[in-house]
């Protein structure tokens, strides 16, 4: 975009964040009457921005079809149709009807929704839900980070997994389990090379080789889905050879003794035969692991997403931690408690949730997953309280709902009605398995309120009532705790004047609830409610911000627990854990295969011979993001569907053209990729694809229904985990040439009149 200057005109330098993705990684960029002309990373903030997504920031925050004002919808829901409105007018209108609907359902009766995190938009939803006095929030680190968070919580009372980085010469192993690498976090790898240099192990766990397997010292090609397997059999090693911490054990662990019964069948043999992984190298990895200390273990994807198999998966993870005293020491699972010196647990008011005088009912999915919902959020608190007052894990991790009750809630009105839908930066459509039945609900008269805030039309804003604009990155200020668990907070002003109508994803909770009952509870800006938080810290927002390095960090420590106890009701940590089955789960999970899978569903498995794993993240696009932006379409036009070529060859597959993905729900297209690092009984689905250049009308609905593998995932009770997480990997499928070719790429210029 071109920008002409006045000879006259001052252009400023200022430090922001990138509008691109929820990262929010720090800018320099030049700006010119509230313009951005340039902009680069800002790699002296202590966070770079080495993405390749980066450069198209300008292109993002100007884009022709970036939604700039209210919108209303005139016509049926999805047809199209939208009228112009006032911001008042959609306030007041969605006030009147949240108004009414509590009124006759009762505040439960609103779900408020959103996708991957986003800053401090997602924590004015909560703040807003919780102040109402719905349980039923849904954001989308149920689907990532939820189930290894809330199993060390279990666990540990305290967290480790998330933010946890190798220290170079001090950390001797680490496995990356599930770990995306480069694809999702490029400055992890630099941290890899580093610590290889001085002497770090690292094991990856993945079925396809990778930039982070390339560099592993061993690499564990497992089956998707068996990731629990794989650790209860390293689990079995480490307690056979002795290699576990016997003082740690001793002092600090209860329920050793049922744990090594609950792995005692996982021998390295049958082990391998579950996992596809031989016998030898999984005692290698278990050998390595426990004697080269200290080790670390952090947060990968790829063992999360598994449905029924996660629980394992995840817990596994969390007890290979422990057993190897891995926990609270330099260089291995350091805890990442939240800094002390804010007020940012008191402001998300999850006391007026619990003891809300209108809320007389837990979440939606609350019965059937309890460590999700009010009584667990209570339960972690109580058993945190001597270590945690406030809690470490009340976060919004304790409460989210299990989608699958979602259109079930609206549908059927079971297990009560849900009747308002306002999802904020989110694209639910595509992210979400069992997507037909979300479009169903979303489509019912059953469902009287649906609102969308976000940046572009999407294929959910257009089956919204109204859409609302937001602000980006560069014009929105920042004071990022990834979602109130991050041991850090991170600051950043906002450096252009909001572009249109856009707003700030606050202001929509703030004007709501000044209209509905909270009035004195918000204070006007972001700005000003970043300077509440940080008061006890002695730093306001601004001055945050202008710090050449602008983080405020909790105090680092090592082995407290030595002084305080774990944060569980034992004060130790809980192999067997108390938590879980005073919530009716089993103490100690049982391995469970994937719901379809060759040795869950031998049967079935005939049909579908082989194992669909989707979702990694892309190069060029985050998540359901970016799909309107021409350099990082032209880089992916289309869905990829990831294959072995020696597979593809017997199945008659040329790369690069289209195929059917097919699982028991149905069939997607997407184009055939080849990939010899795949194993040959393994692909990988591309997920989030959907196509704003095609109809957003009807049954063409931004193309989501062509390559959406979430479309053909399958949700609810026999599939999810002990969290009631989606199943999106490790379930069978079958891929067959499709007709045709795969659609030239055709981006139309701008189609929303209300955009400009
Ligand atoms: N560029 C980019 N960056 C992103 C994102 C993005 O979309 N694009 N998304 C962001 C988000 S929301 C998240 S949650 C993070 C995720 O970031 P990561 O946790 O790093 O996860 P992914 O990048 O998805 O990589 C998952 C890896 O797990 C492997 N895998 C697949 N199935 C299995 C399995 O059954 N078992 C095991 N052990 N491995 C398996 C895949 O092959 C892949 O290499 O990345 C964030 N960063
Ligand atoms: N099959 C399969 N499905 C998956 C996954 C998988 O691996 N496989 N991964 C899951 C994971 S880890 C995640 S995190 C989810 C992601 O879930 P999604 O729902 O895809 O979330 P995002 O892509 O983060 O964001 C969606 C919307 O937020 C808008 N947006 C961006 N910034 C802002 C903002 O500041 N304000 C507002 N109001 N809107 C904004 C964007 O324009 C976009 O429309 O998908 C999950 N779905
Ligand atoms: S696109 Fe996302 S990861 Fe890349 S620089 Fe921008 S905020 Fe950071
Ligand atoms: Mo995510």
């Amino acid at each position: 975009m071109a920008t002409v200057l006045d000879e006259a005109e001052v252009v400023e330098t200022k430090r922001g964040t990138c509008p691109i993705c929820g990262a929010g990684c720090y800018v320099k960029a030049k700006i010119a009457n509230n313009r951005p002309l340039a902009i680069r990373p800002d790699r002296t903030a202590g966070f770079p921005a080495d993405c390749p997504r980066a450069g198209q920031a300008i292109d993002y925050h100007d884009h022709p079809e970036r939604v700039n004002y209210p919108m209303k919808r005139v016509g049926k829901r999805g047809e199209g149709k939208w009228q112009r409105i006032s911001w008042d007018q959609a306030l007041d209108e969605i006030a009147e009807k949240l108004a009414s609907i509590r009124d006759r359902f009762g505040p439960e009766a609103v779900q408020t929704m959103g996708g991957s995190y986003k800053g401090a938009g997602d924590a004015s939803c909560w703040r807003w839900s919780n102040l109402w006095g719905t349980p039923n929030i849904l954001y989308q680190g149920k689907n990532c980070g939820e189930a290894e968070l809330l199993s060390e919580w279990a666990v540990y009372g305290e967290q480790t997994c998330i933010g946890n980085r190798a220290i170079p010469g001090t950390t001797k192993s680490i496995i990356l389990w599930g770990v995306g690498g480069s694809m999702s976090m490029a400055s992890q790898v630099k941290n890899l090379r580093q610590f290889r240099e001085q002497g770090g192990k690292v094991i990856a766990v993945d079925p396809r080789r990778t930039d982070v397997t390339d560099m592993s010292d061993l690499w564990l090609q497992l089956r998707p889905g068996t990731d629990g397997a794989l650790a209860y059999g390293m689990i079995n090693v480490i307690i056979t050879e002795e290699l576990y911490d016997a003082d740690f054990v001793r002092k600090w662990c209860v329920g050793f003794d049922e744990l090594t019964e609950v792995v005692r069948e996982f021998t390295p043999e049958r082990t391998s035969e579950i996992t596809w992984v031989p016998a030898e190298k999984i005692v290698e990895a278990a050998r390595i692991f426990a004697t080269n200390k200290p080790g670390l273990i952090p947060f990968g994807l790829g063992a999360a997403e598994l449905g029924k198999a996660t629980t394992s998966a995840v817990f596994g993870k969390t007890y290979l931690r422990a057993i190897t005293g891995n926990l609270d020491v330099e260089g291995g699972a350091r805890f990442a408690d939240p800094p002390d010196s804010t007020r940012f647990r008191e402001e998300m008011h999850w006391d007026a949730l619990i003891d809300h005088p209108l809320r007389k009912r837990d979440n939606i999915s609350a019965d059937r997953w309890p460590i999700a919902s009010v009584r667990g959020l209570k339960a972690y608190r109580k058993a945190m309280e001597k270590v945690h007052p406030l809690g470490v894990g009340p976060t919004i991790y304790n409460m989210v709902v299990a989608p699958s009750a979602i259109p079930t809630a609206i549908l059927e009105g079971k297990p009560y009605p849900v009747k308002a839908w306002i999802l904020q930066a989110g694209n639910p459509l595509v992210s979400l398995c069992d997507a037909r039945k979300l479009h169903e609900a979303l489509m019912s008269d059953e469902l009287e309120l649906s609102v969308n805030m976000d940046h572009w039309m999407t294929p959910c804003g257009a089956l919204a009532d109204y859409v609302l604009p937001a602000t980006d990155g560069l014009e929105r200020p920042l004071l990022s705790n990834m979602w109130g668990f991050a041991d850090a907070f991170s600051a950043a002003k906002r450096i252009v004047e909001p572009l249109y109508e856009r707003r700030d994803d606050y202001q929509l909770w703030r004007e709501l609830g000044n209209r509905l009952g909270q009035e004195g509870m918000w204070p006007d800006t972001m700005e000003e409610w970043f300077d509440r938080i940080l008061e006890p810290s002695g730093v306001t927002h601004a001055e945050l911000a202008d710090q050449p390095v602008p983080w405020l960090m909790a105090e680092p420590g090592h082995r407290r627990y030595e002084e305080r106890g774990f944060a569980t009701a034992s004060g130790k940590v809980e192999l067997s854990s108390a938590l879980l089955s005073g919530l009716g789960y089993p103490a100690i999970p049982e391995y469970e295969e994937p719901a379809w899978s060759p040795e869950g569903s031998p049967e079935l498995s005939k049909d579908f011979p082989l194992i669909l794993m989707t979702g990694n993240s892309l190069k060029w696009y985050y998540r359901s993001q970016h799909k309107h932006l021409e350099v990082m379409r032209k880089q992916h036009p289309y869905a990829q569907l990831t294959i072995h070529p020696d597979t593809a060859a017997e199945l008659g597959i040329e790369e690069d053209s289209p195929v059917w993905v097919e699982t028991p729900m149905g069939k997607v297209r997407q184009q055939a990729k080849f990939d010899a690092g795949m194993h040959p009984r393994v692909v990988h689905a591309d997920s989030h694809m959907w196509y704003p250049e095609r109809d957003a009308e009807g049954d063409a609905h931004f193309g989501v229904w062509e390559s959406n593998i979430n479309a053909i995932l399958p949700d609810g009770e026999d599939y999810a985990d002990y969290a009631g997480d989606n199943y999106m990997r490790g379930l069978i499928c079958r891929v067959t040439p499709a007709e045709g070719n795969v659609p030239p790429l055709n981006l139309h210029p701008a189609r929303l009149e209300m955009s400009r």
